[in-house]
């Protein structure tokens, strides 16, 4: 059994999948850590399938879904999460914009109780380098819609976290988008969070897959998870603003 499961999301990432899956895993002998590296594909079109079945022949801890249907980032780590052989998920971009580096960290905020843990841009000490500002629009935009569902998370939207596999497990998640976070978040079993803060990078290689689409699912699933925070009483969104209000469940 592995001590951890990094799920890399990938579309078409040829030029990234071999460096990042080599890094991820010089940080795993790095802090002596069993992890295994789960990457969860959307039936690319480029070589990353080839490029990675070529590296398991090589490491044995390295595992890829390939996907036919449902073509999604948030269906893709989802699916990660169902498959992972272990107790805990970290989830990273292929394009080295979140630093493998910080796993280790995540993973030992996990081993002192937190049920997530996130990467955050947006906390002091965290940043966004080298991104248009029509990005930095958007994200800030979906960051701040994420803050009103959750007060008291920076960054509720990253696309670099960590869990533990019970916050998802049997969750009535409803996967789409980008923002797979936000759905864990409003829809996971958790109590405890905590955020570490990041900075940001562009990737230097390959296109992003932003679409207006992807902004529009946003704005359903912000709604969605509205919802489910009105119609169900014990709801992650009502706890957290309730500490806000009344700091009634002290934080640790
Ligand atoms: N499986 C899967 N991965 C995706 C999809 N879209 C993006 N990704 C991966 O998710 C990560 C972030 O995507 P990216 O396009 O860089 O998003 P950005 O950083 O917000 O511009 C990368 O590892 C992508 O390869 C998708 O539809 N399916
Ligand atoms: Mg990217």
């Amino acid at each position: 059994m592995y001590d951890l499961t990094v799920i890399i999301p990938t579309f078409n990432e040829e030029a990234n999948i071999r460096n990042i899956a080599m890094a991820v895993d010089a940080v795993f002998h790095e802090n002596s850590l069993n992890g295994q590296i789960l990457v969860v594909d959307d039936n690319s079109a480029d070589s990353t399938i080839s490029i990675v079945r070529a590296l398991m022949r090589e490491k044995r801890n390295i595992e890829i879904i390939v996907r036919e249907k449902d073509h999604g980032l948030s269906q893709s780590v989802a699916e990660g999460f169902s498959h992972a052989a272990s107790g805990v998920f970290v989830v990273i971009d292929a394009d080295f914009s979140h630093p493998p580096v910080m796993i280790p960290k995540m993973y030992a905020e996990i081993q002192k109780g937190n049920d997530i843990v996130i990467g955050s841009r947006y906390m002091s000490g965290g940043g966004i380098r080298e991104w248009p500002l029509k990005r930095r629009v958007i994200s800030l935009g979906a960051t701040i819609l994420g803050r009103i569902l959750f007060p008291t998370i920076t960054d509720p939207v990253s696309g670099f976290f960590a869990i533990q596999k019970n916050v998802v497990l049997g969750a009535p998640l409803k996967p789409r988008g980008y923002k797979i976070l936000l759905e864990v978040l409003g829809k996971g079993q958790w109590q405890n969070s905590v955020e570490i803060p990041f900075e940001f990078v562009d990737r230097e290689i390959g296109a992003s897959k932003l679409k207006l689409k992807t902004i529009i699912e946003y704005a359903l699933q912000v709604l969605d998870i509205l919802i489910f925070s009105l119609l169900h009483r014990h709801n992650p969104a009502a706890r957290e603003w309730k500490r806000v209000l009344f700091r009634c469940t002290p934080r640790k």
